[in-house]
């Protein structure tokens, strides 16, 4: 059976680190038909058009993307390609592993952010030239579809429950409503929750981040929390992330195109690389996705490792320790 992939590397480092997670996957014998497309900076820069239609058709037919990332035109990007693929759920594992510089080396959890809807459902305005609005998008289907999710996740791995991560005192109608949908459907299932301020997690989390194991959290929040747990893991280039649809998933780094490097041939691809994981165990292959994070893992620990883990190693030669580490 032939899987066709997507592949966007979108600009500055998601034209490094996408490469490199392809010829991980290319490792495998499975077929893999990968057919690349532009989206981002450089091509709107070009064409007027940060997201051609033929990459969105084509991410909303492939069985599988792997994006990289966006720059400037994120919103014109990343947000339509969720919805080419339906995501309503965007999945971020935040680890630490052994060998990585961390601040918090006892960090294993799991962000489960509502991708649909939130701030960034795209209702900005400009009213006036002192004054812009944002219209903040919470509904009980969004919600309670991410908390069905949300309790196959956990009842699928033998937990208890999850943490709920919200700011209802404050925003009572929209985060109000994602916390009650989200309770309801939990109740339902017979799952556990606990609940959050965002605010407080955010602090409780550099404290203690073994009281969380898989958070639910609306958008906005699922972005920014999940990026403070890459401080805590040792850096943005240590977190995948998949964003899943009910018939395809698309599937990159946290991280976005970090324009400093940009060029240098330094990124870390070990996020691309677990997001390639992510994408193998998608589609079936468990063994193949747990032989690449186990790769990534030791290659962590004793191989060669770029500069943001403290050492020099380049994005190839970080990549070819983990294709030989496979
Ligand atoms: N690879 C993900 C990426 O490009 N991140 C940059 C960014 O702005 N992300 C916003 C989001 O994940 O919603």
């Amino acid at each position: 059976m032939t899987h066709q992939i997507a592949v966007i590397p979108g600009d500055g480092i998601g034209q490094e680190v996408t490469p490199a997670a392809v010829s991980v996957l290319e490792s495998f014998d499975i077929d893999f038909e990968f057919v690349e497309a532009d989206a981002g900076d450089a091509v709107e820069a070009e064409t007027g058009a940060a997201l051609p239609e033929e990459t969105y058709e084509l991410a909303a037919t492939a069985d599988a993307t792997l994006f990289g990332a966006a720059g400037e035109s994120a919103a014109d990007v990343i947000l339509p390609l969720r919805e080419a693929v339906d995501s309503f759920v965007n999945v971020r594992p935040a680890r630490a592993y052994p060998g990585v510089d961390a601040l918090r080396p006892e960090t294993d959890l799991v962000f489960l952010r509502e991708n649909t809807e939130g701030v960034y459902s795209g209702h900005e305005s400009r009213l006036s030239d002192d004054l812009s609005t944002l219209t903040r998008v919470v509904t009980d289907s969004a919600s309670k579809r991410l908390a069905t999710f949300a309790c196959d996740y956990v009842s699928d791995r033998g937990l208890e429950g999850f943490t709920v991560a919200h700011k209802a005192n404050v925003m009572r109608e929209t985060d109000g409503r994602f916390r009650d949908a989200v309770a309801e459907v939990a109740d339902e299932h017979g799952v556990e929750t606990d609940e959050v301020l965002m605010d407080a997690f955010a602090t409780h989390i550099c404290l203690d981040p073994t009281q969380f194991d898989v958070v639910v959290c609306p958008n906005l929040a699922g972005d920014v929390l999940s990026d403070l747990a890459a401080g805590l893991v040792g850096g943005l280039g240590l977190l995948p992330s998949a964003n899943i649809g009910p018939d395809r998933a698309l599937f990159e780094p946290v991280h976005g195109t970090a324009p400093d490097i940009a060029g240098e041939g330094i990124a870390n691809p070990a996020a691309a690389i677990l997001s390639a994981a992510m994408l193998l165990e998608y589609l079936g292959y468990d063994e193949e996705g747990k032989t690449v994070r186990s790769a990534v893992e030791s290659v962590l620990e004793t191989g060669p490792r770029t500069g943001d883990l403290g050492g020099e190693a380049s994005t190839d030669e970080m990549t070819t320790a983990i294709i030989d580490a496979l």
